[in-house]
């Protein structure tokens, strides 16, 4: 095996934009904490017992004996090994910048749910989720579509880059499937048509069709990144 993922078991979460990524590539990589024993395998990480510089959070990646962290990193690292960023420097530049942008979108979708502390119950910060909700819903989900939107436009072509995929493009796939899922009513209220489009053109590639129709993909939950609570998203 190539590379390994390190996520946590059981939801798409940032893990999802690093398995597109393998995916769409072909790549020969293992999801470590999904196999038997990984879970502790990650946890050694997490905690410094390995070699080099520890991981904060996951997810991150393993190949050889090199691990990175931070979803943007891990992405900007290993992309031009799978082919999935141009060549030159002002795109990558720009990728990352991209790539990032979707991190701190999916933060916020994050903290709508969780907006005082991951460590409580949702139920106990529900007041300042519904708060949260509203503006999430009715500024910045706008506000980062209306972005990418433009980004789209000024691409010209079918992808970010023109016509050849990025793992900015699968990210982009992964971000609007997200809230599409957790706040439904809200996202269809936003015209972003060529956002739409791309999301499409992402799902229907053959390799990302053939996962998303596998068991390795797994389902939204409200375990997951982002969550679908009614309430936070009425019609
Ligand atoms: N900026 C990091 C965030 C990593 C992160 O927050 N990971 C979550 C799971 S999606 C986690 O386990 N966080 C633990 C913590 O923040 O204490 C990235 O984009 O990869």
């Amino acid at each position: 095996v190539r590379y390994e993922l390190y996520y946590w078991p059981g939801i798409q979460g940032r893990g999802e934009f690093v398995r597109l990524a393998f995916e769409e590539a072909g790549a020969d990589y293992v999801d470590v904490a999904r196999t038997e024993g990984g879970m502790d395998a990650m946890m050694r990480f997490l905690r410094g017992q390995e070699e080099g510089v520890p991981p904060f959070a996951p997810p991150f990646v393993r190949r050889d004996d090199v691990v990175v962290a931070q979803t943007a990193a891990i992405l900007r690292w290993l992309a031009p090994e799978l082919g999935l960023v141009p060549q030159d420097e002002a795109r990558r530049a720009s990728a990352d910048q991209l790539q990032l942008t979707v991190a701190d979108l999916a933060a916020e979708g994050h903290d709508v749910h969780h907006p005082i502390a991951s460590s409580l119950y949702y139920e106990d910060q529900k007041t300042e989720a519904l708060r949260r909700a509203k503006a999430f819903t009715g500024e910045r989900i706008p506000k980062f579509f209306g972005y990418f939107e433009r980004v789209l436009e000024k691409s010209g072509g079918e992808y970010v880059f023109g016509d050849r995929v990025s793992y900015v493009d699968l990210s982009l796939f992964q971000i609007v499937s997200g809230l599409a899922y957790a706040f439904p009513n809200a996202t269809a209220r936003v015209k972003a048509p060529r956002l739409r489009e791309l999301h499409q053109r992402v799902k229907e590639r053959p390799r990302v069709a053939a996962y998303l129709a596998s068991e390795r993909r797994l389902r939204e939950s409200t375990d997951d990144l982002l969550r679908h609570y009614p309430e936070l998203d009425p019609a």
